[in-house]
């Protein structure tokens, strides 16, 4: 299993992950804004000044499994996290990372967004 996810990436991402609890507020986190089809909360590990996280409500495993069907979910996802980085007051930009799969470093197998920024970031990634 993926460390801290729970998840694994060839089951189909029906397990739950932490990300799932985070949802159920069985365990804590500091969110930023809520909807019906998404969370977004801070980071536990931020890399950045300012790092945190989009999620949608339904567990879709990671980004290479999305279909046809999440176009506007994954747009909705992405207005979020710009709207949620003004309010975070990154004027002078960020960065919207997402990780999938063994190369990609991905380890909680439900999607998300990671929003960066409060500091110049360097490119390229590692
Ligand atoms: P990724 O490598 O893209 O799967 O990143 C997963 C991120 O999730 C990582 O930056 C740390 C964060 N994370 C893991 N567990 C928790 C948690 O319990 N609470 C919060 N707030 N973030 C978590």
């Amino acid at each position: 299993a993926a460390a801290g996810g729970g998840g694994e990436e060839d089951a189909g991402g029906q397990q739950p992950t932490i990300f799932s609890k985070i949802i159920a507020r069985s365990v804590p986190a500091t969110i930023l804004y809520e909807d019906d089809k998404c969370l977004v909360f801070r980071d536990v590990a931020p890399q950045a000044p300012v790092h945190f996280l989009v999620i949608p409500k339904r567990p879709i495993p990671r980004i290479s499994r999305v279909g046809p069907g999440d176009t506007e979910l994954l747009g909705h996802l992405l207005v979020v996290a710009a709207r949620t980085a003004q309010v975070e007051g990154l004027a002078d930009g960020y960065r919207l990372v997402i990780n999938d799969g063994k190369h990609g470093a991905q380890s909680v197998y439900h999607l998300h967004l990671h929003v960066l920024g409060g500091r110049q970031l360097g490119w390229p990634p590692g």
